[in-house]
């Protein structure tokens, strides 16, 4: 079984230089220019193997009120250092291996203890509520962090619309899996389709995002396309991309992580300093593009809004 490496990350590991690498000595395998001129396509285009899943621009994204005014990661970084171990577990895995991953059509199937179970189409899925740019802080479990421009709406619009019942406790999410796409999942030792889940409570809350896009455009493959979610107080892991099923239900559901490690992951995963990962410290992390490393804040800073769900639970135990 694979498991995640102790982060001891150099300057070197969180600029995605491999990737410029990659780009520079397919140019010379391709003999480019000719392939380039007989394509009509520009040779930046056909060189990058990474962008030739093409985003479009979202219109009519209003602005948040849970914006962090903190500078935004290079979107160059986001798109580079990705965890999506469908796509292979290297962080530069997934921007290479991710991008004909066949995001349309796409629906996703919001059901269980619900009075109108319903599939959603990604079109029905853009037009539910406005867009909203939320810029939030990520915080992966293994120490480093990003701030990213997400576009979408909050969860609890799913809710509204197929309204759960009294039996609805937890939710829990999906991801599309697809040996014949993703055949790096094999090296993860991961179980598929990737689950998580989140307490009803938390799901509803108004942080609790379904992104559809970043930094103005849909997402990249790699990212997610074409639809995750994004759960800024929580460790990394817990905002699954591409989901096809959300569904409402009575039981805690398993996630993947702590199925694969227990001991080291557990089902409420809110980021705190104060919690060691068995293997490494969680007091500090390392900004994507930074060199020096930054105090990690309880609930990754969102404690004003989230802490209060959280009243009474000894947070060393429910980890
Ligand atoms: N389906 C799926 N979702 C996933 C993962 C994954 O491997 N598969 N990795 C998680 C982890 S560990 C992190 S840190 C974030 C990374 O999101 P990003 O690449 O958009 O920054 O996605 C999470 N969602
Ligand atoms: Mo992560």
């Amino acid at each position: 079984m694979l498991v995640r490496k102790t982060p001891e990350l150099t300057y070197a590991d969180v600029t995605p230089k491999s990737v410029y690498l990659n780009r520079r000595s397919f140019l010379r395998t391709m003999g480019i220019a000719g392939a380039a001129a007989a394509a009509g396509e520009s040779l930046w285009k056909l060189a990058s193997p990474e962008i030739v899943h093409a985003t479009t621009k979202l219109s009519g994204v209003v602005k948040s009120s849970y914006n962090t005014d903190e500078k935004q990661t290079p979107y160059d970084d986001v798109t580079h250092y990705n965890n999506f171990y469908e796509f292979g577990v290297d962080k530069t895995d997934p921007a290479k291996n991710a991008q004909n991953f066949k995001t349309s059509p796409w629906t996703v199937s919001v059901e269980g203890d619900v009075k109108t179970p319903r599939k959603f189409s990604m079109d029905e899925i853009l037009k539910l509520a406005p867009l909203e740019e939320r810029i939030y802080r990520h915080r992966c479990v293994e120490a480093w962090s990003i701030v990213v421009p997400w576009i979408g709406f909050p969860l609890n619009i799913f809710a509204k619309l197929v309204e759960p019942t009294a039996k609805a406790k937890f939710v829990a999410f999906e991801s599309y899996f697809d040996r014949k796409q993703m055949p790096e999942a094999g090296y993860s030792g991961l179980e598929y389709p990737y689950v998580e889940g989140l307490r009803l409570d938390e799901a509803l809350h108004p942080l609790t995002l379904v992104s559809v896009g970043m930094y103005g455009e849909t997402l990249p493959p790699q990212d997610g396309a074409p639809v995750r979610i994004t759960v800024p107080w929580k460790y990394g892991f817990k905002s699954i991309k591409s989901i096809v099923k959300i569904r409402f239900q009575s039981s805690e559901p398993p996630t993947t992580w702590n199925r694969s490690a227990p001991r080291e992951y557990g089902f409420y995963s809110n980021v705190n300093p104060n919690v060691d990962h068995p293997r490494w410290s969680q007091a500090k992390e390392r900004r994507l593009g930074e060199f020096l490393r930054r105090n990690t804040l309880m609930f990754n800073g969102y404690g004003d809004q989230v802490a209060s769900m959280y009243a009474g639970m000894d947070l060393k135990k429910n980890y």
